[in-house]
């Protein structure tokens, strides 16, 4: 974040959830996630919360105009099909109508559907020569997790769908103590505008310029860390569009959260570099003050692919063997992570 924070107004996260309303379908949702978690313990599985995509602002309770973050869900749905194929269960959190694991490889606009097919002479339809080896070894997988119950997916709109679900399931693993993962790749806002501050209507622009102002989202990874798991093994991103930032930003996080990894990524870089930062020792690095940014509490250790020599890998593979390798040392794995799928 290049603002001074500071200056803008916080809302604890306890304030928040006391002031703003929560998505109608959480009820459902939870009870959902409730089940489905219940049967991955039976089947003694790792599970994993991956959140992906961008959340929205809304400016207006009738809403016709919104703030967005950037993220086209290319890192989180990539991601769950490695956790899924290293014998995670995930629950796979993301913006609505976002990339999704498996789906990704036929998206409207890299590999349209269209493209892909052919037609003959007496209308019959069939998959391009070309097409049918990645689309049946992709097919497959998918329905093998399909018919192992293994992917749970749920949708988010705005941070205040996100952040209500977050806590919910974050509650729902608890159980799970140090078998659950957390893998938070949404793009997150870190302003909004609380509903009692919002316009019922759309706003007009007879007025000219238009003068917002906004509240600081909760610091969510707090709670997180301290209250909502019990020992969940938490990894969050660090998005920055300049190098120099990345590491003093992703230490700060630590400092002041106290959890297991932050990943950070530079914006046109993201896709063949990426850094992890954890704390030194392997135990949180949680200061009074936050901020610390004392190097020798931390650890980076650098992950580079090289996209010249092969084109078709995907960083991902790398991020996720790594994070497997890291939470089972955390988990103390009494649990299989045997390869699913
Ligand atoms: C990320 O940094 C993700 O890796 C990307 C993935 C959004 C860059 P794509 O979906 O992009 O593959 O197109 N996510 C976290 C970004 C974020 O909001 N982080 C917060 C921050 O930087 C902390 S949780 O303050």
């Amino acid at each position: 974040m290049a603002n001074d924070e500071s200056q803008s107004t916080s809302f604890s996260a306890e304030r928040y959830f006391a002031t703003q309303l929560p998505p109608a379908s959480l009820e459902a949702d939870v009870a959902q996630v409730r089940e489905w978690v219940q049967r991955q313990q039976e089947a003694n599985r790792q599970v994993v919360l991956v959140t992906s995509g961008g959340t929205t602002v809304p400016l207006e309770l009738n809403v016709v105009r919104f703030l967005d973050n950037f993220s086209a869900g290319t890192r989180g749905a990539t991601s769950a099909e490695y956790f899924l194929k290293a014998g995670y269960a995930v629950i796979f959190m993301h913006r609505q109508f976002s990339l999704q694991p498996f789906s990704r490889h036929y998206s409207h606009s890299t590999h349209p559907f269209l493209d892909f097919l052919d037609v003959d002479d007496v209308a019959d339809i069939q998959v391009k020569a070309a097409e049918r080896p990645q689309l049946i070894e992709v097919l497959k997988t998918y329905k093998r997790v399909q018919g192992a119950g293994t992917l749970h997916m749920l949708t988010f709109v705005t941070v205040n769908d996100y952040l209500w679900l977050l806590r919910a399931i974050s509650k729902e693993l608890y159980p799970l103590g140090r078998n659950a993962m957390f893998y938070l790749a949404a793009a997150v806002s870190d302003f909004f505008l609380p509903r009692q501050k919002m316009s019922e209507h759309k706003i007009q622009s007879g007025k000219g310029s238009l003068h917002i102002e906004m509240d600081q989202v909760p610091k969510i990874l707090k709670p997180l860390v301290t209250e909502w798991t019990r020992g969940g093994y938490i990894v969050s991103f660090k998005l920055e569009t300049e190098d120099a930032l990345l590491i003093p930003k992703a230490r700060a996080a630590l400092a002041r959260y106290g959890h297991q990894v932050v990943i950070g990524n530079e914006l046109h870089t993201r896709k063949y570099q990426v850094v992890f930062v954890s704390p030194a020792t392997g135990k949180p690095a949680q200061t009074e003050s936050g901020g610390d940014s004392d190097s020798s509490k931390f650890s980076e250790s650098w992950l580079r692919i090289d996209l010249a020599a092969d084109p078709t890998k995907e960083i991902e593979e790398d991020i996720v063997a790594e994070l497997v390798r890291r939470h089972r040392v955390w988990s103390g794995s009494g649990l299989s992570s045997q390869p699913a799928a």
